[in-house]
């Protein structure tokens, strides 16, 4: 009774299933809910990524005026505290982002230009997302170096805030990050560990995702830096978690994995990371220990998961 989880990278087709809870037909506290415009516009956005499957290339998107404003917004306030708040790996990728995929204030870019930059420094790609995905949905993709980008902007009226992903929280929370190998590694290793496990332990690795993919912070030439995309996509919530005020503890899995976590305001602990390296082997460390009926292996060549 393992689980059904996908074995090969036409499966992630499959991988589809939305959380519901913040969706703008159906959150009365979504900043669109009463826009119907907005809510039509989404349901566009919610075909392609239904209709999407594995090899295509990503939907080419016409942003609007209204759509480009917003994101003009948020990259002109974010941009201005990346030199000082986020981490070194963040800025480097930043920076080819800006020169290779058309990451401007007045461009949203295209995932397709994305994804190829990825393909080419990490393996990494992008495939598009309706929505909020199950946790069990979005960590499996990440075992074949796929990430599931929503491809929709946040409602205009909230510029600085959105209950749900949307383009610039994958953008340009997620899609730096991902530039980078270790990083990179990290991410698949968590979700591999996913296949096939208990909804005990899906949580227990959605929380770990959480405080490290998402609200991680790091250590770097003596200083700490944020290299979580949920903070990277945030003004406010960086400054905040760089502000000495919130509590701060080491990153470890078996601490980190427990610890509640919340997903309606700033988080009340961020976990400080090494480094990279090491907080990889930690997690290797960690996801050694889940009881399995069986290992798994990722076969890079065929893109496809061999059960031992
Ligand atoms: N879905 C989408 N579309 N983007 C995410 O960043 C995301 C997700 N994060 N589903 C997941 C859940 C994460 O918060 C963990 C694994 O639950
Ligand atoms: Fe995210």
């Amino acid at each position: 009774k393992v689980p059904w989880f996908p074995r090969k990278i036409q499966d992630l087709d499959k991988c589809h299933h939305l959380v519901t809870k913040y969706d703008p037909s159906l959150d009365n506290g979504h900043p669109g809910y009463t826009d119907p415009e907005y809510r039509e516009r989404r349901s566009f956005f919610a075909d392609l990524a239904f209709n999407y499957r594995v090899g295509e290339s990503l939907p080419h998107i016409e942003y609007t005026a209204q759509e480009t404003a917003t994101w003009k917004e948020v990259y002109r306030k974010l941009s201005s505290l990346y030199p000082t708040h986020a981490c070194k790996q963040y800025l480097d990728a930043f920076q080819q982002l800006e020169k290779y995929c058309g990451y401007r204030e007045d461009n949203i870019p295209q995932l397709q230009d994305v994804s190829r930059f990825l393909k080419e420094k990490t393996g990494f790609q992008l495939r598009p997302a309706a929505g909020l995905l199950s946790a069990r949905d979005f960590l499996a993709s990440l075992a074949f170096r796929v990430f599931q980008s929503t491809q929709y902007i946040r409602h205009f009226s909230s510029p600085m805030h959105s209950p749900e992903p949307d383009c610039c929280h994958e953008l340009l929370g997620h899609v730096p990050m991902l530039a980078d190998k270790e990083f990179a590694q990290f991410s698949q290793d968590i979700g591999l560990a996913s296949l096939g496990s208990s909804e005990a332990e899906i949580e227990k690795l959605a929380t770990l995702y959480w405080f490290t993919v998402e609200f991680g912070l790091c250590k770097q030439n003596g200083s700490i830096k944020a290299y979580g995309a949920g903070l990277l996509s945030s003004y406010g919530e960086l400054m905040y978690a760089l502000s000495n005020k919130p509590e701060y503890k080491p990153f470890d899995p078996e601490v980190t994995a427990v610890h509640p976590y919340q997903d309606q305001a700033f988080q009340p602990v961020y976990f400080i990371a090494e480094n990279f390296e090491d907080a990889k082997a930690k997690l290797q460390n960690y996801v050694m220990k889940i009881e399995k009926p069986f290992s798994l292996c990722y076969d890079p060549f065929t893109s496809s998961i061999e059960v031992l």
